[in-house]
């Protein structure tokens, strides 16, 4: 606490910040500098100083030396934040405390604790004390208020909300994790407070191994520091949390355009081998008409677990097993793990290029630094160079020359069999070559948690140099904040229990919510063998997850969607069937994700912020309950275990069954316009439903018009027949389509289609579906439309286009037609009446 005796000499003292030159105050030492885009305070070895990136985004940075002497700011540097955002500023208007943007005002206390408001005076976050200082080890303290919840922080396991809860950030190969390790693979040291609907977002950008507490030490005050490295941190404000998430993709970069095939269904074990039995899955497959885009291989397909080498015995053809599986509309994903084996002239060129490159981390006196994992003795690539980056890249040739589309990034934490640490030593020696970082040597615990994502990194990169105009597909395991830029990731390790086919839920969420966007948890469980309900349930409800990747450990029974019979394969079939026909709705969202950062799975909060009259998230009241994009809402069972009835609590508005198109609950009151009022005081009331094995409750908000498509077996099948626009009559009704090659950048250059529909009810009751005028060259699959209405009644029982006049028929509850739409680019409305 060497702040003290500052804080004593500083209570009486007022900061008055002088318009420009630097003033400095006798009695405190406080010097207060303000700068065109914020404010810098120094005294009594400390230096704090808050810019505005934008005026809805501040950066936080604070050094501290000794009593006389001032240190200076970190290194203005970052493996998460963009440069051109980190290096982004907005004018301020100075304040005699602090200073003010368009959106918040900075307030700074004479013992330097900082308080942001908005311009109404409402407090969004306030140091509770100043940060603390131990040498290099600080903590930084905000009060808490009992309104606040809080969202992010990656793949932690635990509730969707961190309030309560404290975690550290390190990044751990945790196979088998339950619901209370801390920490697993991932650090994110990012989280969400959202309170009373207003939401504020914080990046703690430091790799070292960070915490953070969310009230579980002290109820009223929340924290978060480090032992080491910088005090750096960033403020996003909302108000909405969609903005902050948008903002946070701003700041850090949003998930890529996926290739199209990574949205489709994927089969996994570890490990298919030999050859034939990848055929035999592949085959049985299609036999079975269960859709799939993907096969795994998994470390048994190497010679030894050397990454990059194929086992000659095992598979004996693999380039032409590739070759026969693209035929089948099958992409490979091979794994390839960064531990390289240590096989000096064996003719390994893995470690003997590596060598010659000197690209491999060092112990302290020098020597390569060697460490135990699948190959055995094994040495690790100094991720953190751009030039060993690149040599990591040139080693995916083969691969990609052989026709293999996707990259498998595993044990990156870096994990290491040799210490109970389960990594390397801490003093382990990595070199940073980084724009904005001086060039220099840094110890194993700075870069631990960034290691992951720089391999990912490499292998992104690489893949994009040996294919410039294909989208690349990494997996990785571990990342830092920032990483959703190389990489999709999985949950890892989990297990094959109920519980944590219900925590795949809040895991993803928080994941979305962190940047990775694109994200899943192995189908079916990785460690232990589901029963045949169990895999049924998972099959189910991870059709509607980015990532649906069916994967096991070894050792455990089949996993595959046809292992328990008939009843159970149907089922299962029938999900990852409608995850298909959901495609064109699927891939739109992930445009959308590619542009904006919004997550594909969404907890409700973020498309209803206003659902409850006292702005605490509905997803609190919501058991497991979450969005597939900004229309689906999906309500698996809050105890998946248990097969009684369960409370299914929609957002304000009406609601439609996806599967029946049956409308639930009509409106009460009259509509507001004010989407504000009318969420708060429109609650829904709870239903209660107790779905049968077969089915997963999911539901439609009204004013969807959802894009589907005719089932194919995998996403390289063109559609036969017509798009299929559900119309779901209703407030604000509108929906979107995006659609391109799905595998190039293409779409970069025009190469795209995109259109935008809307429908309203006009005062004579006709339903008009106004379709709008296409942008982008890309031709696509349909020639027809099938309109499917709900929610609205025809008299006439007629549809008119511009040209013709179709009956309508009933169908359910969807009032249908189909219609040629030969110009596909032109805008034309559909009259139902
Ligand atoms: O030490 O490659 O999380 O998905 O199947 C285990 C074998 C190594 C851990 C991964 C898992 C994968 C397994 N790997």
């Amino acid at each position: 606490m060497s702040l003290a005796p500052l804080r004593l000499l500083s209570a009486l003292a007022v900061i008055v910040l002088a318009a420009s030159a630097p003033c400095v105050f006798a009695q405190t030492g406080l010097q207060v500098e303000p700068l065109a885009n914020g404010v810098s305070v120094t005294g009594g070895g400390t230096t704090l100083q808050i810019t505005a990136l934008r005026d809805d985004v501040l950066r936080v940075r604070e050094s501290h030396g000794s009593e006389n002497h001032d240190a200076p700011l970190p290194e203005d540097a970052s493996w998460a934040v963009l440069p051109a955002a980190r290096t982004a500023s907005v004018a301020v208007t100075p304040e005699s405390d602090g200073f003010q943007t368009h959106e918040l005002r900075v307030r700074i206390s004479p013992d330097l604790r900082i308080t942001v408001s908005d311009l109404a005076g409402k407090i969004l976050q306030s140091d509770s004390r100043p940060a603390e200082w131990h040498g290099t080890a600080f903590h930084v303290y905000k009060q808490k208020y009992g309104d606040s919840h809080f969202f992010g922080l990656g793949d932690k396991p635990g509730p969707l909300d961190r309030a309560g809860e404290a975690f550290v950030m390190w990044n751990t190969d945790s196979f088998g994790w339950q619901e209370s390790t801390d920490p697993i693979y991932k650090s994110i040291p990012y989280f969400i407070d959202d309170r009373e609907g207003r939401a504020l977002g914080v990046l703690f950008d430091n790799t070292w191994r960070t915490f953070f507490d969310f009230g579980k030490e002290v109820p009223d005050q929340y924290s978060f520091g480090a032992p080491n490295g910088p005090l750096d941190y960033y403020l996003m404000y909302g108000p909405d949390p969609k903005h902050v998430v948008e903002t946070y993709a701003w700041l850090t970069g949003p998930t890529p355009l996926p290739p199209m095939w990574t949205l489709g269904f994927q089969q996994s074990r570890y490990s298919y081998y030999p050859q034939s039995q990848v055929m035999e899955i592949a085959d049985r497959l299609r036999k079975n008409r269960i859709p799939a885009d993907a096969i795994y291989l998994d470390i048994d397909y190497q010679d030894h677990n050397r990454p990059f080498t194929v086992d000659k015995q095992r598979f004996p053809h693999f380039a032409q097993m590739i070759h026969e599986l693209a035929e089948k509309n099958f992409h490979v994903v091979a794994i390839t793990d960064l531990h390289i084996a240590k096989l000096p002239n064996a003719g390994y060129a893995p470690y003997d290029s590596g060598m010659a490159g000197d690209h491999f981390v060092k112990n302290p006196d020098g020597s390569v630094y060697t460490g135990i994992v699948w190959p055995g003795p094994s040495v690790f690539p100094d991720f953190t160079q751009k030039i060993t980056r690149q040599w990591w890249g040139t080693l995916y040739k083969g691969f990609v020359d052989d026709g293999v589309s996707g990259f498998w990034n595993d044990m990156n934490e870096p994990a290491v069999f040799t210490y109970p640490s389960k990594t390397m030593p801490d003093d382990v020696q990595h070199r940073i070559d980084e724009p904005g970082f001086k060039p220099r040597t840094a110890i194993h615990l700075e870069i631990h948690n960034v290691y992951g994502m720089e391999n990912s990194r490499a292998t992104h990169d690489g893949l994009l140099a040996l294919r410039p105009n294909q989208r690349p597909f990494v997996l990785t395991r571990a990342s830092y904040a920032g990483g959703q830029r190389y990489a999709a990731t999985w949950t890892g390790d989990n297990s094959s229990t109920w519980n944590h086919l219900r925590m795949t839920v809040s895991q993803i969420l928080n994941l979305g919510l962190s940047g990775f966007a694109m994200s899943g948890a192995d189908v079916g469980g990785f460690a232990g063998s589901p029963s045949p309900d169990l895999l049924t349930r998972w099959l189910q409800l991870a059709a509607f997850q980015p990532i649906d990747r069916d994967h096991a450990a070894k050792g455990t029974r089949p996993h595959e969607p046809w292992v328990d019979g008939q009843m159970h394969e149907d089922i299962r079939r029938r999900f990852i069937d409608e995850r298909y026909r959901l495609m064109p709705y699927l891939y739109t969202v992930a445009e959308e994700m590619s542009r904006t950062g919004l997550p594909i799975d969404r907890p409700l909060f973020l498309e209803f912020p206003h659902a409850t009259s006292d702005g605490h998230p509905i997803d609190l009241d919501a058991g497991n309950e979450f969005l597939l994009g900004p229309d689906l809402l999906i309500a698996p069972a809050p105890s998946p275990s248990e097969v009684g009835d369960y409370e299914v609590n929609l957002p304000p508005g009406i609601w439609y069954d996806y599967w029946t198109g049956q409308q639930l609950g009509r409106r009460t009151q009259t509509v507001t316009r004010d989407l504000e009022q009318r969420d708060a005081a429109q609650p829904n009331k709870p239903l209660l439903i107790t779905p049968k094995l077969a089915e997963l409750p999911v539901y439609v908000r009204e004013g969807t018009i959802l894009p589907i498509a005719p089932l194919t077996q995998s996403t390289s099948e063109k559609p036969i027949g017509p798009l299929t626009l559900r119309v779901y009559a209703g407030d604000d009704c509108h929906g979107d389509i995006y659609l391109d090659d799905g595998k190039t950048f293409d779409y970069r250059s025009g190469q795209f289609f995109r259109q935008h529909f809307t429908c309203e009810v006009t005062a004579d009751h006709h339903l008009v579906v106004h379709i709008a005028a296409s942008q982008g060259s890309f031709v696509p699959w349909w020639s027809e439309l099938r309109i499917e209405a709900m929610g609205w009644t025809p008299s006439a029982k007629e549809l008119t286009t511009p040209t013709a006049k179709t009956p309508l028929r009933q169908e359910g509850n969807a009032w249908t037609a189909t219609v040629a739409a030969p110009h596909v680019a032109a805008a034309m409305d559909l009259t139902l009446e």
